[in-house]
């Protein structure tokens, strides 16, 4: 496998027509998971990959797990819980680029994931082992299982890459603080929202938020995602590169751009790319992923990302 995840997907229900979910004559409903998100993102662009997880045994989790695999995932490690239920969210798209999301998810099949449940080879097999902050906020036997999955990576050399991806409505700020915090200290590649390094370090300044990252000595690079800013990154001892974003005529649903961007980065990385050309790599794939209604709806595939790397001169040989 080239990356396996572990995390919760589930369904999201979204009002057909743009605003407040109360005036909303239908749902459509969707499939949605930040980890899920970075997989098909990567299967899209050639790639293996793995998803460790769980699911109700009911008609949403068969929706989930095929709409996953479907996509081309290897869903072998998804168990079907019979006691508990898949998860479900609602999300509202209010205005251009306001969000809100309600979940139902609390005791939900994947919240019940424990450290026993981990295929320990499967994780062995990856080239790297993708995780971020959502699960370990899902409770507490979630959190003891993404500690775990991060020793059997580190034991077995696979590198860890983690997204903070902070979801405040799942925990209390203290306890996302100091996990998150513990998190980023264990992993080899931190991706970290600009937002994300002022709540976890209280900074919004690059060269310090990967400064305190560096000084777990585990953490080799740093990536900071700044949305239609470009990102940053940083290894220890060297500079702070910038890199410019890709600017897009209108964002029809910003939800799922960072998971876009792990996409893209991750990709590069599998192919030897140099790190400047995979986090401009990942630049492309989130803001493409905005551009579409859903949060991996708009993933492309390696056409469609070579078209938009090249859209100038597309825009001439039409
Ligand atoms: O990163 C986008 C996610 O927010 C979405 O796909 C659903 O996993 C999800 C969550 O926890 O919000």
């Amino acid at each position: 496998m080239d990356v396996v995840a572990i995390g919760e997907t589930l369904l999201s229900l979204t009002p057909a027509h743009n605003g407040l979910l109360r005036h909303a004559e239908s749902l459509k409903p969707k499939v949605a998971g930040a980890e899920t998100n970075t997989l098909i993102g990567l299967c899209r662009l050639g790639h293996r990959t793995g998803w460790i997880s769980a699911v109700g045994n009911d008609e949403i989790g068969e929706r989930i797990v095929a709409t996953v695999r479907g996509e081309g995932v290897d869903t072998t490690h998804v168990k079907k819980n019979e006691m508990h239920n898949s998860g479900i969210f609602f999300k509202e798209i209010i205005g251009s680029g306001e969000v809100r999301v309600q979940y139902f998810r609390a005791g939900s099949a994947a919240s019940h994931m424990e450290p026993a449940d981990l295929p320990a080879s499967f994780i062995r097999s990856a080239k790297y082992l993708y995780l971020t902050g959502i699960t370990p906020a899902l409770s507490e036997t979630c959190k003891h299982t993404i500690f775990e999955a991060i020793k059997i990576a580190r034991d077995s050399g696979v590198s860890v890459v983690f997204d903070p991806n902070i979801r405040r409505k799942l925990w209390s700020e203290e306890e996302a603080r100091s996990t998150l915090t513990a998190l980023c200290e264990l992993s080899d590649i931190v991706l970290i929202g600009g937002t994300e390094g002022m709540f976890l370090f209280g900074t919004q300044d690059t060269d310090e938020v990967a400064h305190r990252l560096f000084e777990s000595k585990q953490t080799r690079l740093v990536v900071i995602k700044k949305g239609a800013k470009g990102a940053a990154y940083a290894k220890p001892g060297s500079e702070i590169v910038q890199v410019d974003p890709f600017p897009v005529s209108s964002v029809v649903d910003p939800v799922g751009a960072g998971d876009g961007f792990a996409a893209g980065f991750l990709s590069g990385l599998i192919e030897g790319l140099k790190t400047k050309e995979a986090v401009k790599r990942g630049c492309a794939v989130g803001a493409m992923v905005t551009m579409v209604s859903g949060d991996y709806e708009g993933l492309p595939d390696e056409r469609r990302l070579e078209s938009f790397l090249n859209r100038d001169r597309e825009d001439i040989e039409r």
